[in-house]
């Protein structure tokens, strides 16, 4: 068949999503990307045609939106909005984090829950995929406030979930703080104390690793997409975005593997440090964002440099970039940019952090370029290790978990390169990771009947 008539169904394909979901730009965007790799595959493999897998896949088994209200601490009533996605459970339990930003709303969450199922496959630990949220601020609020709304939210999705059901964890804006005053509220109200949550601490269910996990995971994936061209960290630029759970652990990693990390931000600018942030700095950085939780800009008073207001990190020269902020961080622009100033590899820590034209352009160019699905599948993965030791009770080393995850790094990449190389060598991760990802909860549908 030619590419314009898989062009076409694309279109058709995506012309029925968007009459179907409207107003949900970033589910459309995710879905697109996925189509576009998958429908040539099913064309040529109909028995996932016949069963209608890729139009089941984008509708959600179940969607949950319910009301949080709480209270303040000056008195005041306040109500948001709590939402869980439960996209898939062909191959586990829903399994996915939790999103807590004023700018969560439907689309953002089916777009993440749907990105969730392939990511889930890739790991090859039996995880459905879902995702939630709401689109509470935890800036600027006191703990007590936090811990009322996560009581609130938790009291209504209790219901909904359970260890072997639905296992939510953490994404931005939910941290361990966030964890735990969700894990006490459904201990609470269940009567139980089981592996309902992942990301919980150490003392009380958590794993080793699984605060490293995605930035690690990340680090470790561009290691391998690096060594298909016989290079490594050491002694590489590399512009990070972001300062939060991913960015932090992405900067620890390549700078233990001998990289020079020169960029972090958050949503109000970057800063640019040419000497490189160390092991000292990023202890403080640690501190300010996980305990202060200050701002990034404070950096610079305190360990010099230079800070870009209103800025994202792609006009810094480097080898190596590793967005881990936030969806749609990189636009077109940002990629020409990248690209002209020498980047040859993109590992993306944040869920769908290039805009399509973005992708397009590192495609083109031709640079190691690794989609979020696969380069920070190491997060979940490692919350399928929390489960499993859960389960067992019993808790595993931080050098096992680690171990671990490294080998599921290592086992994604080459599941990529087993469906992504094209005919003159060139890996392509996009396609390699949607239809590596896919072929599992497909079969698995089939296997299930009509579900
Ligand atoms: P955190 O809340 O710990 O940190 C988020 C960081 O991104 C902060 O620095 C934040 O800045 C910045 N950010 C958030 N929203 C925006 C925005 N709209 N514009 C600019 N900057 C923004 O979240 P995580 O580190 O956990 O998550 C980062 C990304 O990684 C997300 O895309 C998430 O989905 C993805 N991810 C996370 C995993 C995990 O295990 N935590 C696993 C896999 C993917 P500010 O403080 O100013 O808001
Ligand atoms: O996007 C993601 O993979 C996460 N936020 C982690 C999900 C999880 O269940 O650990």
């Amino acid at each position: 068949m030619s590419n314009n008539v898989y062009q076409q169904l694309v279109d058709e394909f995506m012309a029925r999503v968007k009459v179907k979901n409207p107003g949900e730009a970033e589910f459309h965007q995710a879905v697109q990307e996925v189509v576009e790799s998958l429908i040539p595959y099913v064309e040529e493999n109909p028995q996932y045609k016949h069963a209608k897998i890729l139009e089941r896949m984008t509708e959600p088994e179940r969607v949950i939106l319910f009301r949080v209200p709480w209270m303040d601490d000056k008195g005041e009533i306040q109500i948001n909005k709590g939402y869980r996605i439960e996209m898939s459970s062909a191959i586990g339990p829903y399994k996915g984090g939790l999103r807590f930003h004023p700018t969560v709303n439907m689309g953002i969450l089916k777009f993440l829950a749907y990105e969730q199922v392939l990511k889930n496959s890739l790991t090859t630990l039996p995880m459905g995929g879902g995702k939630g949220g709401s689109d509470f601020d935890p800036k600027g609020k006191s703990d007590n406030e936090v811990m009322r709304f996560c009581q609130s939210f938790m009291t209504e999705l209790q219901r909904h979930i359970g260890p072997d059901t639905d296992v939510p964890a953490g994404d931005i804006g939910v941290g361990g703080r966030e964890i735990g005053f969700m894990f006490g509220q459904y201990k609470r109200l269940r009567n139980e104390f089981t592996g309902v949550l992942t990301g919980k601490g150490l003392e009380w269910g958590g794993s080793l690793i699984r605060p490293e996990a995605t930035g690690y995971g990340n680090v470790y994936f561009a290691q391998e997409m690096l060594k298909t061209r016989g290079l490594d960290f050491a002694g590489k630029t590399v512009a990070i975005s972001g300062s939060g759970n991913v960015a932090q652990y992405a900067t620890e990693k390549v700078t233990m593997l001998g990289g020079k990390v020169v960029t972090l931000s958050d949503s109000n600018g970057t800063i640019y440090d040419p000497q490189g942030i160390n092991a000292e700095k990023l202890a403080w950085i640690l501190w300010l964002k996980n305990v202060k939780r200050g701002r990034i800009k404070e950096y610079v008073d305190k360990w010099g440099g230079e800070y870009f207001h209103e800025q994202r990190p792609w006009n810094v020269k480097c080898d190596v970039a590793l967005p881990c902020a936030t969806q749609n961080e990189v636009n077109k622009q940002d990629a020409l940019t990248l690209v002209k100033n020498g980047c040859y590899c993109v590992s993306e820590g944040a869920n769908m952090p290039s805009t399509p034209e973005a992708v397009e352009v590192f495609i083109a160019a031709k640079i190691l370029y690794g989609p979020g699905k696969a380069a920070n599948a190491g997060g979940v993965a490692t919350s399928g290790l929390e489960m499993s030791q859960n389960s067992m009770r019993l808790n595993w080393t931080r050098e096992r978990v680690d171990q671990e995850l490294h080998t599921i790094m290592i086992n994604i990449h080459k599941t990529c390169q087993k469906y992504g190389t094209e005919p003159d060598g060139f890996i392509n991760y996009v396609k390699g990771a949607n239809i590596g990802g896919f072929v599992k909860v497909a079969d698995s549908m089939l296997a299930q009947g009509l579900v």
